[in-house]
């Protein structure tokens, strides 16, 4: 064989020499992967942190096995050799190899970085291009669960590999997580286990995944006593039929002495090297291995993309559920403010006292229903000359649209928090917030002290502008600008209190002087406008002062950076793959493609 007839991928040439079909699905799994990096799950909802994980073991074997894999199909068969700790699985190794590749030990767990035996002539297979890319290849012995080492043996038969991978069951996670890791890369699983703990859970537990994503599985069990051969093997061949693993292979490996360098006699191991002698030496077995292994999981993949997708609705449904409370409370806060500001509420108290300080009352009022020019003269007669009057009405204004304001905020801000309160995920973001989002924001106050000053001197300045051709009149003169002012104020605050006749209450009765006086200027269109543009700003100044509260809450869900395009995006890549997965059943990857024996 010349390396001109084999399928060997580069990034460069992706599809110079592997087929169409291949080409198409490595892009389709490529898109998956995107599509599942991109998935967040951030909120703590029930099953969520389950499909976290799932995520990236999904990431991780798509990037360590299925894609490299797919793109180099004629690469040597790797067996990953997998189980308890102190179960053999070193020894086993050296055995089979037939000198100390890797070393076994007594303390527990012994193996904590792989290592990973070829023949000499497979080694371009192994570079970190390939298969785990993120573990970084070595030479030497290492303790470094980041490194895999490479050991070139003469003893093994080109086409198979065999990896020594730590134990499943560690008292060490992150030897734990690295087994799983490296058997999610196996084309064939070597699962030894022991007599004495062949029934264990964990074992079982990554027996189950193997069947469910089709991966070929062969089982060793290691040091059983001569005498219990065949009670435990009937025993294990049971269970393993009824876990859907009937076909795959069984060896036993009797317990008996070790030499010196710690290998097992060699014909203790005969069968299994036998077996996989085999396999490697017969390149249509070698391939239905890998293609059963391939596409369990693949198929494993999809199906499970489907659950992060569910996963990700949910995010995205309880994500737009917190908004819409955030957003519920302070909408509420909003139309209370406006209503509030606008009904008359505010004329009451020191506002209202102060106003009837300004303008004068008790005659006033109750001559309401004469004539309007003989009340414009009463007014100018009663105000004028207070400028000082005038200025206190802004005072009081500004202080009760503050309080107004303030109060709503307070109130937003605890009805959020409540319905945040009422859910898990809500609660999490609460407690992360670094801030009591329960109350108002601590400069909440000066803020909307700023706010309402800015919307006076808007006020000022539109009377001022309105003005501006009537400055030398008398009447203005009379009232001045700060007069003129704080009668518009006191018409917007009274914009829904009907502001005429018998409905007129005392709040109403004080806005109808302040209309009065401001027509008697004006004019009743410019009055009508004046008031309709103060209140739209104050409106609008309202909305940004409890849009900046509100945000408190609403950022924290964008810095989540859950985007709802990630559920359909996560189904079509998954519905891709699957199609393609359809189409290659009858025609397997690389079967439009000349295979080669290595
Ligand atoms: N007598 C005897 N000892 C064995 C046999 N298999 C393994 N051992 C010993 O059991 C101990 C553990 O074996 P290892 O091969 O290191 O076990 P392991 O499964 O690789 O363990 P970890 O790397 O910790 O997961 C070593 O001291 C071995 O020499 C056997 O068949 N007979
Ligand atoms: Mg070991």
């Amino acid at each position: 064989m010349s390396d001109e007839d084999t399928v060997e991928p580069t990034d460069e040439t992706p599809a110079r020499r592997v087929p169409d079909a291949t080409t198409a699905m490595v892009t389709a799994l490529v898109r998956l992967r995107g599509a599942l990096q991109e998935a967040r799950l951030p909120l703590e909802l029930p099953g969520a942190a389950e499909q976290r994980t799932a995520q990236t073991e999904m990431v991780d074997q798509l990037e360590d096995y299925v894609i490299p894999r797919l793109m180099t199909l004629d690469a040597p068969l790797l067996a990953v050799v997998g189980g308890s700790t102190g179960a053999g699985k070193s020894t086993l190794v050296n055995s089979l190899v037939g000198s100390r590749v890797t070393t076994p030990g007594v303390l527990r767990p012994t193996t904590r970085s792989p290592v990973l035996v070829h023949h000499p002539d497979d080694a371009r297979w192994f570079g970190q291009d390939r298969l785990l890319p993120e573990l970084e290849r070595v030479e030497r012995s290492t303790n470094d669960p980041e490194a895999l080492q490479l050991v070139a043996s003469e003893a093994m038969t080109p086409g198979l590999a065999i990896l020594d991978a730590p134990d499943i069951d560690s008292v060490e996670e992150r030897n734990r997580v690295l087994a799983a890791q490296l058997l999610a890369a196996a084309d064939l699983w070597l699962f030894v286990t022991s007599a004495a703990r062949y029934a264990d859970q964990v074992p079982w537990d990554f027996l189950r995944k193997a069947a469910d994503r089709s991966a070929a599985v062969a089982i060793v069990l290691d040091r059983t006593p001569p005498d219990a051969v065949e009670t435990i093997t009937t025993h294990l061949a049971r269970m393993l039929a009824s876990r859907g693993l009937k076909d795959s292979p069984l060896f036993t490996v009797e317990e008996g002495p070790v030499t010196e360098e710690g290998l097992l006699r060699p014909e203790s191991v005969a069968e299994i090297r036998a077996w996989l002698q085999a396999l490697a030496e017969d390149a249509e077995a070698r391939s239905a291995v890998v293609q059963q292994t391939l596409d369990g999981a693949v198929r494993t993949l999809t199906r499970r993309t489907h659950s992060v997708a569910d996963a990700a609705t949910e995010q995205t449904d309880a994500l737009r559920r917190l908004r819409e409370d955030a957003n519920e409370a302070y909408d509420r806060a909003v139309v209370a403010v406006g209503e509030a500001s606008a009904d008359g509420t505010l004329l009451r108290g020191e506002v209202l006292a102060r106003w009837q300080e300004f303008v004068g009352t008790g005659e006033l009022l109750k001559s309401l229903e004469t004539r309007v020019g003989w009340l414009r003269d009463r007014v100018v007669g009663a105000i004028k000359g207070k400028p000082q009057q005038a200025e206190r009405v802004t005072v009081a204004v500004e202080s009760g649209l503050e309080t107004l304001v303030l109060e709503h905020a307070e109130a937003a801000a605890e009805r959020a928090e409540a319905s945040w309160r009422g859910t898990a995920a809500g609660q999490i973001l609460l407690q992360d917030a670094g801030e009591d989002l329960g109350r108002a924001s601590r400069d909440f106050r000066r803020r909307a002290e700023r706010a309402v000053r800015d919307w006076q001197s808007d006020v000022l300045d539109m009377v001022r502008t309105e003005g501006a051709d009537k400055r030398s009149t008398a009447r203005f003169l009379a009232f001045g600008v700060n007069g003129l002012s704080v009668a518009l104020m006191v018409v917007v605050f009274a914009h829904t209190a009907g502001v005429t006749g018998a409905e007129a209450g005392i709040a109403g009765g004080s806005a109808v002087l302040g209309q009065k006086l401001l027509e008697a200027v004006f004019g009743d269109q410019a009055v009508r406008s004046l008031a309709e543009r103060a209140r739209r700003q104050l409106e609008v100044k309202v909305a940004e002062l409890l849009d900046a509260e509100r945000r408190r809450y609403t950022d924290l869900l964008d810095t989540l950076e859950v985007s709802p395009e990630v559920p359909d995006r996560l189904r079509t890549a998954s519905r891709r793959v699957d199609d393609l997965r359809y189409a290659a059943t009858h025609t397997p990857y690389g079967a439009d493609t000349q295979q080669t024996a290595p």
